[in-house]
């Protein structure tokens, strides 16, 4: 893990604040309380971290042009949310996200505490499958929320990211992306995010849902191992120019905040609504598997709590979890 550094954090802050202009050393130093050899030292770690900072002797610091990192301090001075990634734990290297945050859950951090790293040795897909986390392109990100919500009902958070991660990614793509039931974005019907929902729970209480989300930024379609080569995309390819990872963090984490908040202040339905804005497989065939079924007929949307409903030659049936693919 990354250390966190709160002072480097202040003082990143404090030189955005001051745009082009100069802060003076005097000036950081008495606003965080500490001395000017203390302050000289921060700035030379921010620099080592990627940071362009400028000095001058006589006026002090200010950022240069080029962007900052993708790391804890990096991505946490962008963020402009009150809730989510309000608490930012950063790994170079990780075996889940996911994992850790649930471990961090257990421990008791904070709603909203967002773990990221720059690539996963063991990132996970649903039911044991695998997602595929390369270093130095992607995001992976995973945040804990403490909705106060029953078990039964968590499944709705899946289609809130699914929401959220629509529309961060479609500020970036050309195309307006789709969503697939229940976890997936398409662009072109290709996956470019997969969203992994985790729940620590007793009967009729939630203590808290790790929310993983893994997004395909700036991979080329050709470095995708051959397995996943003709179905999953990479936004940098779809947009045509590279993508700066913490900027689509901070985009991604204001989505989740907003719907986030109208989920809590009006419920499921208007996250629904607006899920249905991306769903692209109404009135189409589809074939879905779940556990040892298979259901094929016209996809006829879904009813109010998200659940697939199906028409086949026996009638519609409901459908609560499984794969969808676009049938015959
Ligand atoms: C998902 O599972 O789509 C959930 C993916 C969640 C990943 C995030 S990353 C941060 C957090 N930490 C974790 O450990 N996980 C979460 P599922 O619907 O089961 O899809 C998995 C399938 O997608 C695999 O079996 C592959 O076929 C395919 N796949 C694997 N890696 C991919 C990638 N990078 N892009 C597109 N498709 C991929």
């Amino acid at each position: 893990m990354q250390g966190k550094n709160p002072a480097e954090l202040k003082i990143i802050k404090l030189l955005k604040s001051g745009g082009a202009g100069y802060i003076s050393g005097q000036s950081i130093s008495s606003s965080l309380g500490i001395s000017r050899t203390a302050v000289w030292k921060h700035i030379n770690s921010l620099k080592e971290m990627g940071f362009s900072i400028e000095a001058s002797p006589s006026k002090g610091y200010r950022l240069g042009g080029k962007k900052g990192p993708f790391n804890g301090v990096g991505i946490a001075s962008m963020i402009s949310t009150d809730i989510i990634g309000k608490e930012i734990v950063f790994f170079t290297s990780i075996d889940s996200t996911n994992a850790k945050a649930f471990e961090l859950g257990r421990d008791g951090a904070p709603e909203g505490t967002a773990v990221i790293a720059d690539m996963q040795t063991s990132g996970k897909g649903r039911i044991g499958r695998k997602w595929e986390s390369p270093p130095g392109v992607n995001l992976y990100a995973s945040i804990i929320l403490r909705p106060g919500i029953m078990p039964q009902e968590a499944h709705q958070l899946t289609f809130l990211l699914a929401v959220a991660a629509a529309e961060a990614v479609g500020s970036y793509s050309p195309k307006r992306p789709k969503v697939k039931w229940p976890n997936d974005v398409l662009i072109d019907s290709r996956k470019v995010a997969g969203i992994l929902m985790e729940m620590d729970s007793e009967a009729d209480r939630v203590h808290f849902v790790v929310a993983g989300i893994g997004v395909n930024l700036n991979i080329r379609e050709k470095d995708f191992p051959a397995y996943i080569r003709a179905t999953a995309a990479s936004l940098r390819d779809k947009r045509g120019a590279e993508i700066d990872r913490a900027e689509f963090t901070r985009d991604l984490f204001s989505s989740i905040e907003k719907w986030y908040k109208i989920y809590l202040g009006k419920g499921f339905s208007p996250v629904l609504d607006a899920w249905k804005g991306y769903f692209g497989f109404e009135g189409k065939p589809v074939s879905v598997s779940s556990f040892n079924r298979n259901t094929s007929g016209i996809c006829m949307g879904v009813d109010k709590d998200g659940a697939l409903l199906v028409k086949t030659p026996s009638g519609v049936e409901r459908v609560i979890s499984g794969d969808v693919e676009a049938g015959e």
